[in-house]
Protein backbone atom coordinates (compact mmCIF):
# COMPACT_ATOMS: atom_id res chain seq x y z
CA UNK A 1 0.00 0.00 0.00
CA UNK A 2 1.69 3.54 -1.29
CA UNK A 3 0.27 6.51 0.75
CA UNK A 4 1.51 9.69 -0.91
CA UNK A 5 -0.77 11.56 2.24
CA UNK A 6 -0.07 10.08 5.41
CA UNK A 7 -0.49 13.46 7.05
CA UNK A 8 -4.10 13.92 5.42
CA UNK A 9 -4.95 9.83 6.20
CA UNK A 10 -4.37 10.76 9.70
CA UNK A 11 -5.48 13.86 10.12
CA UNK A 12 -1.73 15.41 10.94
CA UNK A 13 -1.88 13.75 14.48
CA UNK A 14 0.21 11.35 16.22
CA UNK A 15 -1.60 8.87 18.49
CA UNK A 16 0.11 9.37 21.63
CA UNK A 17 -0.31 7.70 25.13
CA UNK A 18 -0.32 9.72 28.29
CA UNK A 19 0.67 13.54 28.85
CA UNK A 20 2.89 12.79 31.55
CA UNK A 21 5.43 10.56 29.75
CA UNK A 22 8.53 11.43 28.63
CA UNK A 23 7.97 9.97 25.14
CA UNK A 24 4.69 12.41 24.71
CA UNK A 25 7.03 15.43 26.03
CA UNK A 26 10.09 14.52 23.50
CA UNK A 27 6.95 13.99 21.17
CA UNK A 28 6.81 17.74 21.52
CA UNK A 29 9.97 18.65 20.41
CA UNK A 30 9.50 16.54 17.27
CA UNK A 31 6.58 18.83 16.51
CA UNK A 32 8.63 22.00 17.32
CA UNK A 33 12.00 20.69 15.49
CA UNK A 34 10.66 18.98 12.06
CA UNK A 35 9.44 21.53 9.61
CA UNK A 36 7.10 19.43 7.74
CA UNK A 37 5.74 18.90 11.36
CA UNK A 38 4.24 22.08 11.17
CA UNK A 39 0.37 21.92 12.47
CA UNK A 40 0.76 18.39 13.09
CA UNK A 41 -0.43 17.37 16.77
CA UNK A 42 -0.47 14.61 19.50
CA UNK A 43 -3.34 13.41 20.75
CA UNK A 44 -2.45 12.54 24.32
CA UNK A 45 -4.67 9.32 25.58
CA UNK A 46 -3.05 6.50 27.09
CA UNK A 47 -1.08 3.65 27.05
CA UNK A 48 -3.79 1.43 26.22
CA UNK A 49 -5.84 4.01 24.32
CA UNK A 50 -3.36 3.65 22.20
CA UNK A 51 -2.89 0.21 21.68
CA UNK A 52 -6.58 -0.28 21.03
CA UNK A 53 -6.24 2.52 17.88
CA UNK A 54 -3.04 0.86 16.98
CA UNK A 55 -4.74 -2.35 16.54
CA UNK A 56 -7.69 -1.49 14.89
CA UNK A 57 -6.00 0.63 12.05
CA UNK A 58 -3.53 -2.58 11.37
CA UNK A 59 -6.63 -4.78 11.31
CA UNK A 60 -8.27 -2.49 8.27
CA UNK A 61 -4.89 -1.59 7.23
CA UNK A 62 -5.33 2.03 7.62
CA UNK A 63 -2.01 4.24 8.23
CA UNK A 64 -1.61 5.79 11.69
CA UNK A 65 1.26 7.02 13.45
CA UNK A 66 1.88 6.23 17.16
CA UNK A 67 4.45 7.03 19.74
CA UNK A 68 5.95 3.82 20.00
CA UNK A 69 8.80 2.52 22.42
CA UNK A 70 10.73 -0.87 22.69
CA UNK A 71 10.94 -3.21 25.14
CA UNK A 72 7.34 -3.37 24.59
CA UNK A 73 5.23 -6.21 23.19
CA UNK A 74 3.76 -3.97 20.55
CA UNK A 75 7.06 -4.72 17.97
CA UNK A 76 6.28 -8.57 19.17
CA UNK A 77 2.55 -8.77 18.09
CA UNK A 78 2.60 -5.87 15.61
CA UNK A 79 4.26 -4.98 12.71
CA UNK A 80 5.90 -1.51 13.32
CA UNK A 81 8.75 0.18 12.39
CA UNK A 82 10.25 3.00 14.00
CA UNK A 83 10.60 6.25 11.36
CA UNK A 84 13.92 7.38 11.05
CA UNK A 85 14.70 10.56 13.13
CA UNK A 86 17.61 12.36 11.02
CA UNK A 87 17.23 15.31 13.93
CA UNK A 88 17.99 12.71 16.74
CA UNK A 89 15.51 14.02 19.29
CA UNK A 90 14.44 10.57 20.50
CA UNK A 91 18.08 9.86 20.87
CA UNK A 92 18.17 6.00 18.80
CA UNK A 93 19.11 3.79 21.18
CA UNK A 94 18.84 4.58 24.43
CA UNK A 95 19.87 3.24 28.42
CA UNK A 96 17.62 2.90 31.48
CA UNK A 97 19.28 4.57 34.12
CA UNK A 98 19.88 4.11 37.46
CA UNK A 99 19.20 7.46 39.72
CA UNK A 100 20.04 7.54 43.30
CA UNK A 101 19.12 10.54 45.88
CA UNK A 102 22.21 12.12 47.55
CA UNK A 103 23.99 10.65 50.11
CA UNK A 104 22.30 7.38 49.66
CA UNK A 105 25.65 5.99 49.41
CA UNK A 106 26.15 7.02 53.23
CA UNK A 107 23.26 6.38 54.08
CA UNK A 108 22.44 2.90 53.12
CA UNK A 109 25.98 1.63 51.80
CA UNK A 110 24.39 -2.08 51.04
CA UNK A 111 21.82 -0.84 49.28
CA UNK A 112 23.75 1.49 47.27
CA UNK A 113 26.75 -1.06 46.22
CA UNK A 114 23.49 -3.57 45.33
CA UNK A 115 22.34 -0.33 42.91
CA UNK A 116 25.26 0.35 41.60
CA UNK A 117 25.81 -2.90 40.30
CA UNK A 118 22.51 -3.58 38.88
CA UNK A 119 22.44 -4.48 35.24
CA UNK A 120 20.68 -6.91 33.04
CA UNK A 121 19.65 -6.94 29.42
CA UNK A 122 17.05 -6.18 27.02
CA UNK A 123 15.90 -10.44 26.93
CA UNK A 124 16.23 -10.07 31.05
CA UNK A 125 13.29 -7.38 30.86
CA UNK A 126 11.60 -9.04 28.62
CA UNK A 127 11.35 -12.16 30.19
CA UNK A 128 10.04 -10.99 33.08
CA UNK A 129 7.60 -8.78 31.02
CA UNK A 130 6.40 -11.72 29.34
CA UNK A 131 5.77 -13.94 32.57
CA UNK A 132 3.84 -11.03 34.18
CA UNK A 133 1.46 -10.93 31.57
CA UNK A 134 0.54 -14.53 32.98
CA UNK A 135 0.68 -14.02 36.38
CA UNK A 136 2.12 -10.61 37.96
CA UNK A 137 5.29 -8.55 38.08
CA UNK A 138 5.78 -9.79 41.48
CA UNK A 139 5.89 -13.50 40.53
CA UNK A 140 7.50 -13.06 37.39
CA UNK A 141 10.16 -11.23 38.99
CA UNK A 142 10.94 -13.81 42.12
CA UNK A 143 11.29 -16.48 39.27
CA UNK A 144 13.39 -14.30 37.44
CA UNK A 145 15.57 -14.09 40.67
CA UNK A 146 15.47 -17.61 41.02
CA UNK A 147 16.34 -18.48 37.84
CA UNK A 148 19.12 -16.37 37.68
CA UNK A 149 21.27 -16.22 40.47
CA UNK A 150 24.44 -16.29 39.07
CA UNK A 151 23.58 -12.76 37.70
CA UNK A 152 22.16 -11.45 41.23
CA UNK A 153 25.21 -12.46 42.94
CA UNK A 154 27.06 -10.26 40.85
CA UNK A 155 25.04 -7.66 42.26
CA UNK A 156 25.06 -8.65 45.89
CA UNK A 157 29.03 -8.67 45.84
CA UNK A 158 30.67 -7.39 48.93
CA UNK A 159 27.35 -6.48 50.45
CA UNK A 160 25.86 -7.37 53.74
CA UNK A 161 22.32 -7.98 54.52
CA UNK A 162 19.94 -5.51 56.81
CA UNK A 163 17.53 -5.82 59.29
CA UNK A 164 14.61 -4.12 58.05
CA UNK A 165 15.51 -0.67 56.60
CA UNK A 166 13.25 0.63 54.80
CA UNK A 167 14.30 1.90 51.28
CA UNK A 168 12.10 3.94 48.95
CA UNK A 169 12.02 3.24 45.03
CA UNK A 170 9.62 4.93 43.22
CA UNK A 171 8.95 4.37 39.44
CA UNK A 172 6.74 4.53 36.35
CA UNK A 173 3.58 2.94 35.54
CA UNK A 174 4.90 0.83 31.87
CA UNK A 175 5.27 -2.89 32.05
CA UNK A 176 8.94 -2.19 31.48
CA UNK A 177 9.80 -0.41 34.46
CA UNK A 178 7.69 -2.74 36.50
CA UNK A 179 9.74 -5.66 35.53
CA UNK A 180 12.71 -3.32 36.65
CA UNK A 181 11.34 -2.34 39.41
CA UNK A 182 9.79 -5.55 41.13
CA UNK A 183 13.06 -7.30 40.43
CA UNK A 184 15.07 -4.74 42.69
CA UNK A 185 12.38 -4.33 44.93
CA UNK A 186 12.59 -8.62 45.49
CA UNK A 187 16.29 -8.95 45.60
CA UNK A 188 16.68 -5.88 47.80
CA UNK A 189 13.45 -7.53 50.23
CA UNK A 190 15.94 -10.60 50.02
CA UNK A 191 18.59 -8.69 52.05
CA UNK A 192 16.76 -7.34 54.59
CA UNK A 193 15.13 -4.29 53.02
CA UNK A 194 11.57 -2.87 53.64
CA UNK A 195 10.85 -1.52 50.22
CA UNK A 196 8.69 0.55 49.53
CA UNK A 197 7.80 0.85 45.69
CA UNK A 198 5.61 4.00 44.40
CA UNK A 199 4.75 4.58 40.61
CA UNK A 200 3.91 7.81 39.70
CA UNK A 201 4.35 10.11 36.33
CA UNK A 202 8.28 10.07 35.03
CA UNK A 203 7.97 14.36 36.48
CA UNK A 204 6.86 13.35 40.01
CA UNK A 205 9.48 10.33 40.26
CA UNK A 206 12.57 12.68 39.25
CA UNK A 207 11.34 15.33 41.76
CA UNK A 208 10.83 12.60 44.49
CA UNK A 209 14.35 11.28 43.97
CA UNK A 210 15.46 15.14 43.88
CA UNK A 211 13.49 15.71 46.89
CA UNK A 212 14.71 13.15 48.76
CA UNK A 213 11.19 12.03 49.10
CA UNK A 214 12.92 8.54 47.15
CA UNK A 215 15.58 7.04 47.58
CA UNK A 216 15.92 5.74 44.07
CA UNK A 217 14.53 5.04 40.60
CA UNK A 218 15.58 2.42 38.25
CA UNK A 219 13.01 3.94 35.45
CA UNK A 220 14.80 7.14 33.82
CA UNK A 221 15.48 6.43 29.98
CA UNK A 222 18.39 8.99 28.84
CA UNK A 223 19.73 10.54 27.56
CA UNK A 224 16.52 12.04 25.15
CA UNK A 225 13.15 10.68 26.41
CA UNK A 226 13.81 11.63 30.15
CA UNK A 227 15.81 14.81 29.18
CA UNK A 228 13.56 17.35 30.08
CA UNK A 229 13.33 16.02 33.80
CA UNK A 230 16.86 14.78 34.07
CA UNK A 231 18.11 18.31 33.10
CA UNK A 232 15.50 19.66 35.74
CA UNK A 233 16.98 17.61 38.61
CA UNK A 234 20.34 16.65 37.60
CA UNK A 235 22.40 18.10 40.72
CA UNK A 236 20.23 16.73 42.88
CA UNK A 237 20.37 13.51 42.16
CA UNK A 238 23.59 10.63 41.59
CA UNK A 239 23.51 8.66 38.40
CA UNK A 240 24.47 5.46 39.15
CA UNK A 241 24.81 4.69 35.20
CA UNK A 242 22.06 2.17 33.05
CA UNK A 243 21.19 -0.80 34.00
CA UNK A 244 19.91 -1.71 31.11
CA UNK A 245 21.54 -0.85 27.14
CA UNK A 246 19.03 -1.08 24.24
CA UNK A 247 15.83 0.99 24.88
CA UNK A 248 14.27 2.86 21.97
CA UNK A 249 11.39 5.63 21.95
CA UNK A 250 10.00 7.23 18.56
CA UNK A 251 7.54 7.59 16.15
CA UNK A 252 6.07 4.07 14.77
CA UNK A 253 4.01 3.13 11.95
CA UNK A 254 2.62 -0.49 10.57
CA UNK A 255 5.26 -1.90 8.16
CA UNK A 256 2.84 -1.19 5.39
CA UNK A 257 2.97 1.98 5.81
CA UNK A 258 5.34 3.11 2.83
CA UNK A 259 7.16 5.78 4.55
CA UNK A 260 10.61 5.53 6.65
CA UNK A 261 11.38 8.76 8.22
CA UNK A 262 9.41 11.81 10.07
CA UNK A 263 10.89 14.25 7.07
CA UNK A 264 8.56 11.98 5.20
CA UNK A 265 5.77 12.96 7.03
CA UNK A 266 4.20 15.62 5.00
CA UNK A 267 2.81 19.10 6.58
N1 LIG B 1 7.89 4.95 28.05
C1 LIG B 1 8.15 3.61 28.63
C2 LIG B 1 8.01 5.82 29.26
C3 LIG B 1 9.14 5.30 30.02
C4 LIG B 1 9.04 3.84 29.80
C5 LIG B 1 8.85 5.19 27.01
C6 LIG B 1 6.51 4.97 27.54
C7 LIG B 1 8.01 7.32 29.04
O1 LIG B 1 8.24 8.06 30.00
O2 LIG B 1 7.75 7.74 27.93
Amino acid sequence: VVYDGVGEAVNYTVTGIEPGAGITDATHRVLDEYENLAGWEIEESSTAGMLILLDEAIKNEEPIVVTGWTPHWMFEEFDLKFLDDPKNVYGGIENIHTLARLDLDKDMPNAYKILDAFQWDVEDMQAVMAEAEKSSFEEAAENWVTNNQEKVNEWLAGTEKVDGETIRVVSVPWESEQASSNVIKYVLTEQGYNVELTEVDPAIMFQAVAMDSADVTVAPWLPMTHKTFYEQHKDNVVDLGPNMEGARSGLAVPTYVEIDSIEELEA
